[in-house]
């Protein structure tokens, strides 16, 4: 078992490999990648197929997908910038999933001008000021409470892409991966499927 186990590890290592000698196959370095989010409001509603539709309208391509449970350390981290601000506690348990169900999807995209693509698909933060035609403007809602649940999240800037994607994915979750990596030997303890 001790050996299987040996040979996955050495596998996954060669992989890694691979992936760092060609990053984008595919697509020109000049090539952005941002983070989106869909929040757990968009994720009760039912809402993943139509933002998924409304970001395909874009040329971006999706590298990394997952679904995550956000757990506390993972929300502030993420929300850093705004934790001087009065709506923060209530902005990390939406994030969460204290309102609505504990699950956010987290996705890459990747492509020309790929940050601005998606913060004008995306909308304006306060989803009563975002233009109805956005998916913010379409599907958010403030509640009485002051939160804005504005179903979505997407990287501002590059600089903010870039920690942000570092933060939610690791290299080896994305099919290509635009930041260099390095790879160390870990003694961390993983789990399998079991036979
Ligand atoms: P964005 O998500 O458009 O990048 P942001 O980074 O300024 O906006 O804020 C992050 C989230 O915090 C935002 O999606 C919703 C919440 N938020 C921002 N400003 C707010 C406000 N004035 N009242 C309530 N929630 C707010
Ligand atoms: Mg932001």
């Amino acid at each position: 078992m001790r050996e299987k186990h040996a040979e996955i590890k050495e596998e996954a290592d060669n992989n890694k490999m691979e992936q760092k000698a060609s990053p984008l196959p595919e697509t020109k370095m000049t090539a952005q990648q941002t983070l989106v989010l869909i929040k757990p409001d968009g994720l009760i509603k039912s809402l993943t197929g139509n933002i998924l539709t409304e970001l395909s309208n874009t040329d971006l391509i999706i590298v990394g997908a997952k679904i995550v449970q956000v757990t506390r350390e993972l929300a502030e981290e993420h929300y850093q910038h705004l934790r001087e601000e009065k709506f923060f506690d209530e902005l990390i348990r939406y994030i969460m999933g204290e309102f609505h169900t504990k699950r956010v999807l987290a996705l890459v995209y990747q492509g020309e001008n790929a940050i601005d693509k998606v913060r004008r698909v995306v909308g304006a933060t306060d989803p009563e000021k975002a233009d109805p035609t956005t998916i913010r403007g379409k599907y958010g809602r403030v509640t009485r409470a002051g939160v804005f649940e504005n179903v979505v999240h997407a990287s501002e800037n590059l600089k903010e892409a870039e920690r942000e994607i570092k933060l939610w994915f690791r290299p080896e979750e994305l099919v290509y991966t635009i930041y260099p990596t390095e790879s160390k030997k870990t003694a961390k303890l993983e789990f399998f499927w079991k036979k």
